[in-house]
C-alpha cells in the first residue's frame, strides 16, 4: 500500500541493497541493470562536465551526482512524448533519462551553432521539443504556476496527459511555488509536482527554509495528497511515482512527492569549493555512503547478479566516449555569431533592432570589437 503523508519515507531496498519489502516483479535483473546503467550515464556526464567547465569550454554547469535515482526514476514513472515536464535546472539526468539526444544536451551547454537555442539560454538550460521538456528557466519556481496552467489546460482540453513540474527544496519558499500550487489545487488539475529535495539551496539547509517539518506535509494546505519517498532508491521511486502519476491520470487531481536525496557535489560551479564553509565533510561522508548507484548494486548482488568492475568500467568509459564524441561534434560546429541575436524573433525585424544590427556590424568590421 501506497499511502500519503507518512512520517518516513517511503523504500523499497535498504541501504545495504536488502529488499524492505516485496521486490515487484518488474524489477527483474535485467530492468535493474538498465537502470543502473542510465544512472552511471548521468553521473559521468556530470564528470565530463565539470571538467570541460574547468576548461572553460563552458560557463554553468549544477551537477545531479547523487540525485540520479530520483531523476532517472522519474523518467520511468512518465509517458515520455505524451506527458508534459516543466523541470528545473538540476534536471540533466531526467532529461537523459528522458531521452534528450546526448548531442543535444552537450550543444547547449556548449552554445556551438549545434544548439537547438543557439546559445541564447544560459548553459545547462536546454529544452527538448520531442520529449515535451519545456527549457528551464533559472529563476527558482517560476516553472510552477506555467505548469499548473498546463494541466488546467489538459483537464480543460480532456486528454490524459499530465503534467510534471519538478523544482527543489528551496523553490518551496517562493511565491511562485505557493501559487502554483494553490491554483492547481483548487483546479483540480493533473500535475505531479515532484520535490527533489537535496537538502541544501546553495548554501541554506533545509531547516533554515522552512518550519515545517517535511516539504510533502504542505501538499495538505493546497486539498492534494503529499507522499514521501527515498529518493536515494530507484524501486521505491518508480513504485510511489509510477503510482501517484497513475492516480493524477485517472483525474484524481494534482499530487505532491518529496523525494529525499541529497547532492553531493556543488550546488553550480557559483559555488564550486565553497561547499566546505556550509557543510560538514562528515555529512557529505553520510550520504555519499547512501549512494543511489550504489543501493542497486548492492541489491543486484543480493539477487545473485553482480555487476562486475569490468561492466562498471565498461559503462564509465562507453559514457565518457559518448560524451567526448559530442563535444567534438559540438565544438566542430564553431560559435554563432552575433547576427543570431537579431534572428528567429520577429518576421519583420523592427526599425529600432535593424538600426541596432546596422551599428553592430560597422563596429565589427571596423575590427574593434
Ligand atoms: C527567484 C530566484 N531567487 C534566487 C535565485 C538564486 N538561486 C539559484 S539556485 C538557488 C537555490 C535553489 O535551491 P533548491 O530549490 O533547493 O534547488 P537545488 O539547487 O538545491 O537543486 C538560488 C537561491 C534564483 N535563481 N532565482
Ligand atoms: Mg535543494
Amino acid at each position: 500500500m501506497i499511502q500519503p503523508f507518512t512520517s518516513d519515507p517511503l523504500r523499497w531496498v535498504s541501504e545495504d541493497g536488502q529488499p524492505v519489502r516485496d521486490l515487484p516483479v518488474r524489477f527483474t535483473p535485467e530492468v535493474l541493470r538498465e537502470l543502473h546503467g542510465e544512472m552511471v550515464r548521468a553521473r559521468e556526464f556530470d564528470r565530463k562536465l565539470v571538467t570541460l567547465l574547468r576548461q572553460g569550454r563552458t560557463t554553468f554547469y549544477a551537477q545531479a551526482s547523487g540525485m540520479e535515482a530520483t531523476q532517472v526514476g522519474l523518467a520511468r514513472s512518465l509517458r515520455v512524448g505524451h506527458d508534459w515536464v516543466w523541470p528545473y535546472y538540476r534536471d540533466h539526468a531526467l532529461g537523459l533519462a528522458m531521452g534528450v539526444p546526448m548531442a543535444d544536451l552537450v550543444s547547449q551547454c556548449l552554445g556551438t551553432n549545434s544548439d537547438l537555442s543557439r546559445g541564447r539560454q544560459m548553459p545547462h538550460h536546454f529544452a527538448a521539443a520531442r520529449q515535451n521538456f519545456v527549457s528551464i528557466s533559472s529563476s527558482i519556481a517560476s516553472q510552477v504556476p506555467p505548469a499548473a496552467g498546463n494541466a488546467m489546460a489538459q483537464k480543460y482540453l480532456g486528454t490524459d496527459e499530465i503534467t510534471v513540474c519538478t523544482f527543489g527544496d528551496g523553490a518551496t519558499s517562493e511565491g511562485d511555488w505557493h501559487a502554483g500550487m494553490n491554483m492547481a489545487g483548487a483546479a483540480g488539475a493533473p500535475c505531479l509536482f515532484v520535490c527533489e529535495n537535496n537538502q541544501w539551496a546553495i548554501s541554506t539547509n533545509l531547516r533554515a527554509q522552512t518550519a515545517s517539518e517535511t516539504i510533502h506535509i504542505k501538499a495538505k494546505a493546497y486539498g492534494m495528497p503529499g507522499y514521501y519517498v527515498d529518493g536515494n532508491d530507484i524501486v521505491a521511486v518508480m513504485e510511489v511515482l509510477g503510482h501517484v502519476a497513475a492516480e493524477v491520470r485517472a483525474g484524481k487531481g494534482p499530487a505532491l512527492v518529496e523525494c529525499l536525496t541529497y547532492r553531493v557535489g556543488s550546488h553550480s560551479n557559483a559555488d564550486a569549493d565553497a561547499e566546505k564553509f556550509y557543510r560538514t565533510r562528515e555529512e557529505v561522508g553520510e550520504w555519499l555512503a547512501r549512494d543511489p548507484i550504489v543501493r542497486v548494486e548492492r541489491l543486484l548482488e543480493h539477487l545473485g547478479q553482480p555487476v562486475t568492475a569490468e561492466e562498471r568500467a565498461g559503462l564509465i568509459s562507453a559514457a565518457h566516449r559518448e560524451v567526448d564524441e559530442a563535444v567534438l561534434a559540438a565544438e566542430a560546429t564553431g560559435q554563432p555569431d552575433w547576427r543570431i541575436m537579431f534572428e528567429d524573433v520577429y518576421a519583420d525585424t523592427p526599425v529600432h533592432l535593424r538600426e541596432q544590427a546596422a551599428f553592430l556590424r560597422q563596429e565589427q568590421e571596423g575590427g574593434r570589437a
